[in-house]
């Protein structure tokens, strides 16, 4: 995701503390005295140029869009990215002040070796005491590589209960590549495929039950189903071997279309192995209906997206326009 692809890879203390004591080991000077301000200096610009890159590769978590702002807050935490960014910061102010003390105590005469001594004890303390902040925010890095780059365009998010034929629809008719398998789950993240006319968004499934009882991977496909989408294609599966009696999936239906008042596409999956047709019907198996379901869906997003869209482009802001032009 462009907003998060500039975030580095995070040293550990330890790996942050050995940069930062040999490169000051290489440093020279004309005399003692000198050859300590120097090395001062050198781990006070290396460790200040660090820490910057890290707080300023991450975003302004409170202005990214919608979308973006809680998917992450799901995924690692807002609050506690900005505790972490804070130590950081906290602790390029307390080796300058170490640094700048250091310096000014050789210049006034002090034993420079002691001083010195004393001031790599103290930045080292410094350093150690963020450990848990430096790994905090690697592994955040890597949770984040998840978060897909959603476009400005018409946004079809797939939905319905666990295995019912989400991914194996998405697969068929977009680029993107699902993993299909038959337990539920299987999709744990959120997989963009497109077709020439639209973005499509595969979920993992939802279960029946309130929002304070989902779990994470059910939280994501409401993030999106509230955030991206122009249009729900909401797929029930009546011969019920994806393990949810229909009846359920109704149940989760009705709870969608009062959560987010979208316009939702209704269809049954695996009509190979049933002769329900009140609806549209599909098959991932023989093709059945494939192209109907995608024509029928196409132009419910496209017509949705015309007239509000909320959906955020990787590049821009979030915008409810009237109209597109
Ligand atoms: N017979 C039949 N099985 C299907 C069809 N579509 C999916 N399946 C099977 O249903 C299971 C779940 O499919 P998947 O696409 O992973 O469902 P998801 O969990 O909703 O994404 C897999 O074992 C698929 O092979 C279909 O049209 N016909
Ligand atoms: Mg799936």
């Amino acid at each position: 995701m462009q907003y998060l692809r500039k975030i580095p890879t995070v040293m550990t203390a330890e790996e942050l503390l050995d940069k930062i004591f040999s490169k000051s080991s290489k440093v020279s000077g004309k005399n003692t005295n000198e050859r300590i301000i120097n090395k001062l200096s050198t781990i006070s610009n290396i460790s200040r140029n660090y820490f910057n890159k890290i707080i300023f590769s991450h975003p302004n978590y409170d202005s990214l869009p919608t979308f973006y702002k809680e998917m992450i807050d799901l995924i690692v935490g807002i609050k506690d990215l900005k505790k972490s960014l804070s130590s950081l910061n906290w602790a390029d102010r307390m080796i300058q002040k170490i640094v700048t003390k250091s310096i000014e105590n050789i210049r006034n005469g002090k034993d420079p070796i002691a001083i010195f001594r004393s001031a790599c004890g103290r930045i080292s303390s410094v350093i150690e005491e963020i450990d848990n902040d430096l790994r905090f925010l690697n592994e955040a890095k890597q949770k984040m590589r998840e978060i897909p780059s959603i476009r400005k365009m018409p946004t079809v998010v797939v939905a319905g209960s666990p295995n019912v034929g989400k991914s194996s629809f998405v697969a068929l008719v977009s680029t993107a590549k699902p993993e299909i398998a038959d337990y539920p789950f299987t999709t744990q993240k959120i997989i963009i495929g497109y077709t020439p006319e639209i973005q499509i968004i595969d979920t993992p499934g939802l279960l029946d039950r309130p929002l304070a009882k989902r779990n994470k991977f059910e939280r994501k496909a409401i993030l999106c189903l509230k955030n991206a989408a122009d249009a729900i294609l909401f797929i029930l599966d009546p011969t019920e071997t994806c393990g949810y009696s229909l009846s359920s999936q109704l149940s989760l239906l009705e709870d969608i279309k009062k959560s987010f008042g979208k316009p939702i596409l209704e269809v049954y999956s695996k009509s190979d192995m049933h002769n329900f047709r009140d609806k549209l019907a599909f098959s991932a198996k023989n093709g059945e209906g494939i192209k109907e379901v995608l024509e029928e869906v196409t132009k419910m997003a496209k017509q949705s997206y015309l007239h509000t869209s909320t959906v955020i482009a990787d590049s821009g802001q979030t915008s409810t326009q009237a109209q597109h032009s």
